[in-house]
């Protein structure tokens, strides 16, 4: 009986610590600095995907949203004033967002996708 626990208690252990390894880890490889594509730069909305889905912009870029699915899609960045509709086929042109978004990370969603089209929306000065 006394050694039926040990073995339990080993699987238990070896179990957490592969969910512990796994946690969130994989956000960051996917990430992409476009600070250095000018004054301006380009999302795609594909396929219920943001692509990029992660990366890092500067407050003083202007934004070109493409979507190009059929479908309507939203551009939010959660606690910010930042949540625009583009609706299917379109270009949208976006004015930099100085002053109404202070540097930070923040999720990104589209509203009429939920859960599963995110993204991870890094702002510098
Ligand atoms: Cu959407």
């Amino acid at each position: 009986m006394r050694r039926l626990a040990l073995v339990l208690g080993l699987a238990l252990a070896v179990t957490a610590a592969a969910c512990g390894g796994d946690g969130g880890g994989s956000a960051a490889e996917d990430c992409v600095d476009l600070t250095t594509e000018g004054d301006s730069f380009t999302v795609r909305l594909v396929d219920n995907e943001f692509v990029p889905s992660c990366f890092t912009a500067s407050a003083s870029q202007s934004l070109t949203l493409v979507n190009e699915d059929p479908a309507l899609h939203s551009f939010t960045l959660e606690d910010t004033p930042i949540d625009v509709d583009i609706s299917g086929d379109q270009t949208l042109d976006l004015d930099p967002i100085s002053g109404q978004v202070a540097p930070g990370t923040y999720r990104l969603i589209c509203k009429y996708h939920q859960p599963g089209m995110t993204g991870e929306v890094t702002i510098v000065e």
